[in-house]
C-alpha cells in the first residue's frame, strides 16, 4: 500500500517515535513563524534556553496582530521582537506587511517542508503541501532551539472533492460546509488530505482558505499537493524556483474517507456564537447588519480582495453600514493599488485597513452594543470582536460584499451573473517589509516586557475548590480574551492574569487569589481555538492546578501540560452533572496516580460522592507535567 502526503511529509521528518495514529511522534522542524502575540513569549523562553542562534534554517518574527500599536506597550513588544530577531537570526516582518500565514505562504512557503507556528491558523501553508502545524509558544520555542515538535500521529484522512463550485459560491463555503457537517470537533487528531478531481479546479487562495480555517475543526493540519497550480501559484510571485512537486502515491492508503462534491454546495453564513452553527443563507437572508468586514488569514487574499472590487465596483455601501476590507499582505495592498482596485473600493465608499489581524482579534472596529457584524473571517466566538453579547456572523467575502450594498445579509445568487476574477500576471515584490537578521545589537525589553513565570511540580494530593463550572466548547477566547486591552499583555503575564475569563465571569481573578489554589471543571472540548498559550499560563498564576474537563482541544492540552496544569477527563461524562462551583474536590494520591496508569479518583467533599478520572500521558508528557512544566523541568535539570 502506498503512502498519503501527509505521511510522506511525517516520514521525511519523523526523529522520534512510530506513526500509528495515537502514537507520540517528533518531527523535525525546518521553518518557524512567530506572532507579536505568542511570539513574544516564544523568543523570551527561547532567550531563557541560552541559545546563540535560532537554529532552524527558516524563522520568521511577524508583527501583524497589534499592528495599529494603540498603546506603546505594544510597540514595546513590537521592539523587543526586531531586536530579538536581529540578534538571533530571524527575518522581522514589519508591522502593516501583513498577516503571518498569508505573508509566510507568499514569501517563503516550500513544498514538502515543515512549518511550526506559534498561532493555531498556521496550517494556512499546507495548501503549498507543507506540514505546517500551530502549537503553544513553548513548543514553538524548542523548536527554534532546534529541538523536534511532537504531537499525537493522527489519523489522515482523505477529503475526496468531485465537481466544481457553482457560481457565487466560494472556498469559504467549502470549509463552512465541513464544519457544518462535523461540528467544530470534527478534525480531533485528524490530518485532512484534499485531493480528487475537483482539485485542479481550485486556485491556491481557495486551497489557502480551506487549510486555513481547518482550525475550527480542531484538525492538527490540513495538506493539499504540490502541483500545477501550486508551481503558478509560486510563478506569479516570482519564487518559481522553490517550487516542486509534492503528491500522494497512486495507491495511498487513507485511515478514512470523506467525499465531498463540489457542485453540490450552496453559500453558507455561521450564526454568532461558534464557526460550525452553519446554515444555508437562506435561513438568515434579510437580517439587518450595522458592520461588514473582508479579510482576516482566511479571507484577506487577492482572491477576496478582487472578488469584492468586482461586486461593490459603481455602487455605494450601505449608509447604514461600516465596510472595512483587511488586505492580508502589503505584497496585495500594493498589487491592488496598481491594478486599480483601490480606487473602485474607495469610490464605492469602502474602508481599507492596513494590512493585518485589525478586528478579527477584537482589536479596532468594536461592533456598537447590541449590533450584528457580519465578516468573512474564520472566528465568531462569544466577546471576541471585544464586546460582551457580540453577534458575529460568518460569511464568504462575496455575500460580504453584496449585504455591505444592501445593510442587510444578501444571498449573492440575487445579483445576478458572478464576475470573473483576474488573476495578476505578477505580483508586487515586497522588499520593505522585510528585515533581514545580522545577529548584531542589543535586545530592548521595554517596561511591559515581564519575566516568563514558571509552573510548579504536581504536588501529592490536591484539594481545592472548583472555582468556575463550565460547558461544551469554552474557547481559549472565553479563557484569555483576545482586544486590544487584553493583547497588549502578551509579555507580561501577571497582568494579563487580571482578564481570565473575565466575560464569562467578572469576580473569577479575585475568587481565584482568594482561594490559592484550584480547579476548573468543563465540559466538552474545552481550550478550543487559538494556540494562546496565555490560557495556560494566566490561570496557573492565579493558582489553578487543575482542569477537569468531559475532552481537551489538542493545542490547549499541550500549554497546559508544558505549564504544569493537570488535564484530566471524566472516566464517565455524567460525573459532570453531579459538581457544583464552589464545590471542593479532594484528589489524593494525583501525582503517584500519574506517575502510574494516570488514573485517580476524586471525592466531592460536600456531597461525599467520588467519580474517576484520567490523564493518560505519554512518558515525555509526564515527565514535564510532574515537574510542573517544561520551562520549570529544564530549569530543575539546570540546578541537579
Ligand atoms: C486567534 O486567531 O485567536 C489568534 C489571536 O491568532 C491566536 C493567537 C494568539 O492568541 O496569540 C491563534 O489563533 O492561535
Ligand atoms: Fe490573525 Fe485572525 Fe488569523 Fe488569528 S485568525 S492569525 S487573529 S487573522
Amino acid at each position: 500500500m502506498g503512502r498519503s502526503l501527509a505521511r510522506t511529509l511525517i516520514d521525511a521528518h519523523l526523529v522520534s517515535g512510530k506513526p500509528q495514529p495515537g502514537e507520540e511522534i517528533g518531527i523535525k522542524i525546518e521553518q518557524v513563524l512567530l506572532t507579536d502575540t505568542n511570539g513574544n513569549m516564544s523568543f523570551l523562553q527561547f532567550e531563557a534556553m541560552g541559545l546563540p542562534r535560532v537554529v532552524p534554517e527558516r524563522v520568521v518574527a511577524y508583527i501583524d496582530h497589534n499592528v495599529y500599536q494603540v498603546d506603546s506597550r505594544n510597540t514595546d513588544d513590537h521592539r523587543y521582537m526586531q531586536t530579538a530577531a536581529r540578534k538571533y537570526g530571524a527575518v522581522f516582518s514589519k508591522p502593516g506587511n501583513g498577516i503571518c500565514h498569508q505573508v509566510h505562504m507568499e514569501s517563503f512557503s516550500v513544498p514538502g517542508q515543515t512549518l511550526l507556528g506559534s498561532d493555531s491558523h498556521t496550517p494556512l501553508c499546507g495548501a503549498a503541501g507543507m506540514l505546517a502545524v500551530g502549537a503553544g509558544s513553548l513548543d514553538v520555542a524548542v523548536a527554534m532551539g532546534g529541538g523536534p515538535y511532537f504531537f499525537m500521529m493522527p489519523a489522515v484522512v482523505r477529503v475526496w472533492l468531485t465537481g466544481s463550485l457553482r457560481p457565487w459560491v466560494t472556498a469559504k463555503d467549502v470549509i463552512l460546509e465541513l464544519l457544518r457537517r462535523l461540528s467544530v470537533k470534527g478534525g480531533m487528531g485528524k490530518i485532512f488530505e484534499y485531493g480528487g478531481p475537483g482539485l485542479a479546479s481550485l486556485l491556491a487562495a481557495q486551497r489557502m482558505t480551506i487549510a486555513n480555517m481547518g482550525a475550527e475543526l480542531t484538525l492538527t493540519t490540513s495538506v493539499f499537493p504540490s502541483d500545477d497550480v501550486t508551481k503558478s501559484f509560486l510563478t506569479r510571485l516570482g519564487r518559481a524556483d522553490d517550487w516542486r512537486p509534492a503528491l500522494p502515491d497512486d495507491d495511498a492508503n487513507y485511515d478514512d474517507q470523506i467525499e465531498l462534491d463540489l457542485s453540490s454546495i450552496e453559500p453558507l453564513v455561521a450564526l454568532p456564537g461558534s464557526p460550525d452553527r452553519v446554515v444555508p443563507i437562506g435561513e438568515v437572508a434579510g437580517t439587518p447588519i450595522e458592520q461588514v468586514m473582508v479579510g482576516s488569514c482566511t479571507n484577506g487574499s487577492w482572491h477576496d480582495m478582487s472578488a469584492v472590487t468586482s461586486v461593490i465596483r459603481g455602487h455605494q455601501v450601505h449608509p447604514s453600514v461600516s465596510f472595512v476590507l483587511f488586505p492580508g499582505s502589503h505584497r496585495i495592498l500594493e498589487t491592488m493599488s496598481r491594478e486599480g482596485l483601490l480606487t473602485d473600493l474607495l469610490a464605492a465608499g469602502a474602508t481599507i485597513s492596513e494590512p493585518s489581524c485589525g478586528s478579527c482579534a477584537g482589536i479596532g472596529h468594536v461592533p456598537a452594543a447590541g449590533t450584528k457584524s457580519l465578516r468573512a473571517f474564520n472566528r465568531n466566538f462569544p466577546g471576541r470582536s471585544g464586546v460582551k453579547g457580540d453577534e458575529v456572523y460568518l460569511c464568504s467575502s462575496v455575500v460580504a460584499a453584496a449585504s455591505a450594498l444592501t445593510g442587510v445579509i444578501t444571498d449573492p445568487r440575487t445579483l445576478g451573473d458572478e464576475p470573473s476574477i483576474k488573476l495578476p500576471a505578477q505580483f508586487a515584490v515586497p522588499v520593505a517589509g522585510f528585515v533581514k537578521p545580522d545577529g548584531q545589537g542589543d535586545v530592548v525589553r521595554g517596561p511591559n516586557i515581564k519575566a516568563v513565570p514558571l509552573g510548579v511540580a504536581v504536588a501529592d494530593t490536591l484539594e481545592a475548590p472548583v472555582l468556575l463550572k463550565l460547558g461544551d466548547k469554552i474557547s481559549t477566547d472565553d479563557i484569555s480574551p483576545a482586544g486590544a486591552a487584553v493583547l497588549v499583555f502578551r509579555s507580561n503575564i501577571p497582568a494579563i492574569a487580571e482578564h481570565t475569563f473575565k466575560y464569562v465571569d467578572a469576580e473569577f481573578v479575585a475568587r481565584a487569589k482568594v482561594a490559592g489554589r484550584s480547579i476548573i471543571v468543563g465540559g466538552e472540548h474545552y481550550g478550543q481555538g487559538s494556540s494562546r498559550e496565555t490560557a495556560a499560563t494566566a490561570p496557573m498564576h492565579l493558582g489553578v492546578r487543575a482542569v477537569i474537563a468531559k475532552s481537551f482541544a489538542r493545542i490547549h492540552r499541550a500549554n497546559l501540560i508544558n505549564w504544569g496544569i493537570v488535564p484530566l477527563t471524566f472516566d464517565d461524562p455524567a460525573a459532570w452533572d453531579g459538581i457544583e462551583r464552589d464545590d471542593v474536590l479532594a484528589i489524593e494520591r494525583l501525582r503517584a496516580g500519574l506517575e502510574a496508569d494516570g488514573r485517580v479518583t476524586v471525592t466531592n467533599r460536600r456531597s461525599g460522592g467520588t467519580f474517576r478520572v484520567s490523564c493518560i500521558l505519554t512518558p515525555r508528557e509526564r515527565e514535564i507535567l510532574l515537574a510542573g512544566g517544561l520551562l520549570a523541568q529544564t530549569s530543575q535539570r539546570e540546578t541537579t
